[in-house]
């Protein structure tokens, strides 16, 4: 009987020394966690670039089985924070001169036509030959056979005129006429700001994976840069993916999306971005809709609807139609076809960095009658620039 309750006894002076030291051991872990290092809010927000993830260090302390037991009564519970609570509002770089900083994209791919009729033009013998090969060069930048006429019958009389040539003439001259067939005197200045209500409204348009959605979230940091609040709209109900697509390109720089459920009716949900952006005194609202091919009627039909039912609020300022510079002439089918169902009233011209078919910026204002607005350089979040025909030229012939 003795031996038994000594037994106990030890049983209980052990056990309660290992009690101790568990508990002891749980306390010295719940220190709290030494306070994050503050944001440089001075430094520039950094643009991702390929492979960054990689090489980001974890920075999260590590957390022990131990830590994450039921806490025992006698201990503080420590509830961590989510690492990132609201994602960082960034400030988009200025839009203006873009096109000037963005100018190497396109002269990677471009260049090649300017500086081949620079060639061409320079031969000392300037025969029918030379004039076809001039013109060749213009199509297959896909300007078109009507503007390649043109041009081709102006540089002719005007280097016939010039007598001798210089290669700093040819030069001036060439660009000169460029710079006439792109056009000089068109507004391009995307119309968000109507005199008389706010919100301006704004609706972007166009085929499948032409670049809407990218478009839609560069232009909304384009105008949050200008200063405006912009309300999103996720006209693209297909599919989820799409509305969170927007919406992420929105948080970024602060700005509100309105969405639909998955399937439901794309004209109801830009109705509601609208009605959303007047009660908020939104600037402007950027409607984005589901991409589709020119040739489903059904689905024309239904952005037809999209804009007339938008407009039950007010008039559209500004359709914009993006075209995938990459896919050339189908682009002109395109244009056509959509300018049928909603007017359009600019143009965006994106992938312009990934080929040397510049020339269908000129095809296709005169396809139209509307101007390129703007043109995609790329696929970085500032990679939208406001069209200068000067700066378009330049990039094609260099300086
Ligand atoms: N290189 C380059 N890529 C671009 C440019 N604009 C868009 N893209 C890329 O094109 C792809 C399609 O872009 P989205 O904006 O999703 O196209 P979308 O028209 O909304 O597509 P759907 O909604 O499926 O019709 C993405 O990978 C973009 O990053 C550009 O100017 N240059
Ligand atoms: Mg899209």
């Amino acid at each position: 009987m003795e031996i038994v309750i000594l037994a106990v006894v030890i049983a209980v002076v052990v056990l309660g020394a290992l009690g101790g030291l568990i508990v002891g051991s749980r306390r010295k872990k719940q220190l709290p966690p030494p306070p994050p290092a503050a944001p440089d809010i001075t430094a520039p927000p950094a643009e991702p670039h390929v492979g960054d993830e990689a090489e980001t260090p974890r920075e999260e302390p590590r957390r022990t089985i131990e830590e994450v037991d039921l806490p025992d009564g006698s201990a503080p519970v420590v509830v961590e924070e989510p690492p990132t609570a609201a994602p960082e509002i960034e400030i988009p770089e200025p839009t203006e001169g873009r096109l000037v900083r963005l100018r190497a994209r396109l002269s990677r791919s471009q260049n090649a036509l300017g500086k081949g009729l620079l060639t061409l033009l320079s031969r000392e013998h300037l025969d029918e030959d030379t004039w076809e090969e001039i013109e060749d060069t213009l199509l297959t930048a896909d300007v078109g056979v009507q503007p390649t006429q043109e041009l081709v019958e102006r540089l002719r009389e005007r280097v016939r005129v010039l007598g001798t040539r210089t290669p700093e003439e040819l030069r001036t001259l060439l660009r000169e006429e460029l710079i006439t067939l792109v056009g000089r005197d068109m507004d391009r200045a995307v119309k968000t700001e109507p005199e008389d209500r706010k919100p301006g409204i704004v609706m972007v348009v166009g085929v499948n994976g032409t670049g809407k959605t990218t478009t839609t979230g560069k232009l909304a940091r384009v105008l949050v840069a200008d200063g405006q609040s912009v309300v999103l709209g996720a006209a693209d109900t297909f599919r989820a993916a799409a509305a969170d697509q927007l919406q992420t390109w929105g948080e970024r720089v602060g700005a509100y999306t309105v969405r639909g459920p998955e399937g439901g009716d794309p004209a109801s949900v830009a109705f509601d971005a609208v009605k959303e952006g007047k009660e908020m005194g939104a600037n402007v609202v950027l409607i984005d809709t589901a991409g589709r091919l020119h040739t489903k009627t059904g689905l024309m039909d239904e952005l037809g609807k999209v804009k007339r039912v938008v407009e039950k609020h007010a008039p559209v300022d500004e359709v914009l139609l993006v075209l995938d510079a990459t896919t050339g002439q189908n682009g002109l089918v395109q244009a056509r076809v959509f300018a049928e169902v909603v007017d359009i009233t600019g143009i965006v011209l994106t992938k312009l960095d990934g080929t040397a078919k510049g020339g269908i910026v000129v095809a296709v204002q005169r396809e139209l009658g509307v101007p390129v607005k703007l043109v995609g350089l790329g696929e970085g979040a500032d990679d939208l620039a406001p069209f200068e025909p000067e700066a378009f030229v330049d990039a094609l012939i260099g300086e």
